[in-house]
């Protein structure tokens, strides 16, 4: 048997809310894919809906944990990051590209900065100019729109687009540097929401949509980019990987809706992850 591929995702754990490694870590690991993770800070809670959260800054920690995997000889078939919690940890993790990329692996970068028009709490301008430059060293970049606005430096515009405004955003956010663009909050009418990835190699964009669900939901971000992940490591081109990450994401926020969750307490994931594997068993 062939070993399980193995993701190494750099995110914060927020003890409460189902985002970063609490999403991460399940999800990639019903795909049948190892999940390593480098951990940037250790939070009580996620930043938004909730005050008072509590702050570990891994900073230190992470060139040590790099140094020790690169002395066992570990080998990642893709990296994944997401929050970064201090300016320090971008340039730590593009040595962390730089020293753990090979050939055939995959740089996936969430370049994590904010929702609906704002950035989180703890970013500011600096943040967004060296997020910017890390997408400069992926493979495939996944912002959402505000995300996009901020590092393109534009207002942010919510709500239906032009196909012709989507293409125009997906070439330039390609120009930051990376291969592949994954733009997510992508809408051409009130039914529909999902996502549009663009190939520079080929010149493809693909749009890949299912219901709209109207509203704001926590944790979605790094709940498509974990789908995604996933479906890439067990051998999905990008858009099949895209549209099975648009698909389970919204399945999941449908079943928060109907159970009433608190919308800070994050999506109901879980109870989709055995339909998602299944879906991705060889
Ligand atoms: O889901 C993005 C995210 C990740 N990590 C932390 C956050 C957020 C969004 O609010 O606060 C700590």
């Amino acid at each position: 048997m062939d070993r399980l591929k193995r993701v190494m995702a750099i995110h914060d754990i927020s003890g409460v809310g189902k985002c970063s490694l609490t999403v991460v870590l399940p999800i990639i690991s019903a795909a049948g894919v190892e999940c390593s993770v480098m951990p940037t800070a250790v939070l009580s809670t996620h930043t938004s809906e909730f005050t008072g959260f509590t702050f570990l800054d891994m900073t230190e920690e992470m060139p040590k944990i790099s140094n020790h995997w690169q002395k066992e000889q570990i080998e990642f078939d893709a990296i994944y990051s997401g929050y970064l919690g201090s300016l320090e940890q971008i340039d730590i993790v593009k040595e962390i590209f730089a020293t753990f990329k090979t050939p055939k692996s995959m740089i996936v970068v969430d370049p994590v900065l904010g929702d609906d028009g704002e950035l989180y709490s703890m970013f500011t301008s600096e943040h967004v100019k060296k997020m910017a430059e890390l997408c400069n060293h992926a493979d495939i970049i996944i912002p959402n729109r505000t995300e996009a606005a901020f590092m393109l430096s534009r207002e942010y515009k919510p709500g239906i687009m032009k196909r012709n405004e989507v293409d125009e955003l997906l070439h330039s956010l390609a120009q930051l540097g990376s291969k592949n663009v994954v733009l997510t909050g992508v809408q051409f009418d009130e039914n529909e929401m999902g996502a549009a990835c663009y190939n520079t190699e080929t010149s493809e964009i693909f749009y890949l949509l299912n219901e709209n669900i109207a509203g704001l939901y926590h944790g979605t971000g790094d709940v498509f980019g974990s789908f995604l992940v996933g479906a890439l490591m067990r051998e999905r081109d990008l858009p099949e990987a895209v549209q099975t990450a648009v698909d389970f994401t919204c399945f999941s926020i449908r079943l928060s809706l109907e159970d009433k969750t608190p919308r800070r307490m994050g999506v109901r994931f879980e109870s989709v992850l055995p339909e998602y594997g299944l879906l991705l068993r060889d």
